[in-house]
């Protein structure tokens, strides 16, 4: 039987989800993001998950799309929406997704990270969008998320030359969260991720569609999603619970009601 392309494992009120191709450094084919998309989709319908982390393994996160599937695609194949309809999928996931990097982070993987709402790496992780040495130039995203998150000079740099950079350097850059020692990332993504998992689930779910909404919106739209979304939270239970928790001096328990 063939090896699943996904990994899904669970700890607690986390969900962790393993890309699984090592042996092309989890090159990203139509059937492993179909099947991501499945699995992230499923997480994110499930009330006892509170965060996901998305990992790789061996020597990469992700090596980017795969070439091999790629090479004889006709143009049209990548015009709307249906190539990319399983990547839509992924950016539509309303839980907090933390990416956990070790190894390369190229192409795809790096835009695939950058789907996640936050990256935490490895000091071995490599982060790069090489499309430009194949003819081409990244497609999942890279020109956009990657400018809007390291900038235009850097992310011209990284485009043009197709050179990956370091965890460090990706760090000082802004496009990652934290660098770790090798044997502490998925410890540091799972603690990071538990702490998150406990928080009311819809104040977290309105957090990050609002955060989301700072790199798409003007200043006046986003303030007035972020209102809203403020306002609307004031109908749970759990801010009843948080705020009373605060009053009684006392742990607040969060139903996600
Ligand atoms: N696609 C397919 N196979 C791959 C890929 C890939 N992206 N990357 C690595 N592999 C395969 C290799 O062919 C090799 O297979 P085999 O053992 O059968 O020869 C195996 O993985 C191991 O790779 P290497 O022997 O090359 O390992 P090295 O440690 O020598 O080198 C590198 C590692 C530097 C990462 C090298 O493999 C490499 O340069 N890979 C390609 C990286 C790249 O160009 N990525 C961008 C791809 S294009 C892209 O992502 C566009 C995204 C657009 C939209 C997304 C739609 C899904």
């Amino acid at each position: 039987m063939d090896e699943p392309l996904i990994l899904v494992e669970r700890e607690g009120r986390v969900g962790i989800v393993r890309l699984n191709r090592p042996r092309v450094l989890n090159a990203l084919n139509t059937s492993l993001m179909k099947e991501l998309a499945d699995v992230l989709e499923e997480m994110d319908r499930d009330e006892n998950i509170g965060c996901i982390i998305l990992t790789g393994q061996g020597k990469a996160f992700a090596a980017g799309a795969d070439i091999s599937e790629m090479a004889d695609a006709a143009p049209f194949q990548f015009v709307g929406n249906a190539y990319f309809a399983d990547w839509q999928r992924v950016r539509r996931v309303e839980k907090p997704l933390i990416a956990a990097v070790a190894g390369y982070a190229l192409g795809g993987g790096n835009e695939l990270a950058m789907c996640c709402d936050i990256i935490i790496a490895a000091e071995t992780a490599r982060f790069g969008q090489p499309e430009i040495l194949l003819g081409v130039i990244p497609g999942a995203g890279g020109t956009q998320r990657l400018t809007r998150s390291v900038g235009k000079g850097k992310a011209m740099e990284m485009i043009l030359t197709g050179d990956p950079i370091t965890a460090e350097e990706a760090l000082d850059w802004g496009l990652i969260n934290r660098v770790v020692p090798p044997e502490q990332l998925e410890p540091e993504a799972l603690s990071l991720a538990q702490k998150i998992a406990e928080k009311p689930p819809l104040a977290v779910k309105m957090a990050k569609q609002a955060i989301l909404r700072a790199q798409e919106m003007s200043l006046e739209q986003g303030l007035h999603f972020e209102q809203l979304a403020f306002g609307m939270l004031f109908s749970t239970e759990d801010q009843r619970e948080g705020m009373n928790a605060f009053i009684e001096k006392r742990k607040a328990q969060f139903k996600g009601k």
